[in-house]
């Protein structure tokens, strides 16, 4: 069974330091460099968040508070700091993370007016990014998915994984939450578990 590992948004935005820094993110960097090293995968794929500086998920762009929720496009829409800006430095993937072996590359959230957490396709569901195609064009059947934001980002990419037919796992000492509420992350995980994810370490 062809396996790929997938990288999510391990940018300079989401680790220490950034402007929506997940706590103890750096912690996760050695560990995927690891995986990377120990194991064979058919693809390695990096996700990258990539805004727009007038993204609509932005709090700044709304004239709302950070933490806040609005409607957009009918759904709630967290209100973040701006993050990952396309071509600033909080866009670019932390320096210690080893790109090497890194096969290919999805950029997402990069229309304005509509966030996107899956690596699959955007919140609304309107749109596809591609990484289904790439995927089934080199015929993967499974999923090592690490990386940040375990409540935002690896989750909503894992239970596209799984709702698109790959057996799909998550590694457990790849991944940290943001948790704006302490418990995000561990429902996070109840809630991939239930839907078919492994979560493996
Ligand atoms: C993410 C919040 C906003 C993530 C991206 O990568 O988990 N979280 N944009
Ligand atoms: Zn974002």
């Amino acid at each position: 069974m062809k396996k790929a590992l997938i990288i999510v948004d391990v940018q300079n935005d989401f680790c220490e330091g950034g402007s929506l820094a997940v706590p103890d993110s750096k912690e996760i960097i050695p560990y995927i460099n690891l995986l990377m090293e120990e194991n064979e995968y058919d693809q390695i794929v990096l996700t990258q968040d990539w805004h727009p500086a007038d993204h609509k998920s932005f709090a700044s762009n709304n004239r709302k508070n950070v933490g806040e929720t609005i409607i957009l496009n009918g759904i709630p829409q967290f209100m973040w700091p701006d993050h990952c800006v396309q071509g600033s430095f909080g866009a670019d993937f932390h320096p210690d993370l080893n790109t090497q072996k890194v096969t290919h590359t999805i950029q997402k959230g990069k229309n304005s007016l509509i966030d996107s957490y899956s690596g699959f396709q955007d919140n609304n569901h309107f749109m596809k990014t591609g990484l289904d195609d790439f995927l089934k064009y080199h015929e993967i059947q499974l999923l090592e998915i690490v990386g940040l934001a375990l409540d935002y980002c690896v989750k909503f990419t894992a239970l596209d994984a799984v709702a698109n037919g790959y057996v799909t796992c998550v590694h457990f000492n790849g991944t940290r939450a943001v948790n704006v509420k302490p418990d995000n992350g561990k429902d996070a995980i109840y809630d991939m578990i239930k839907k078919g994810v492994t979560i493996l370490g």
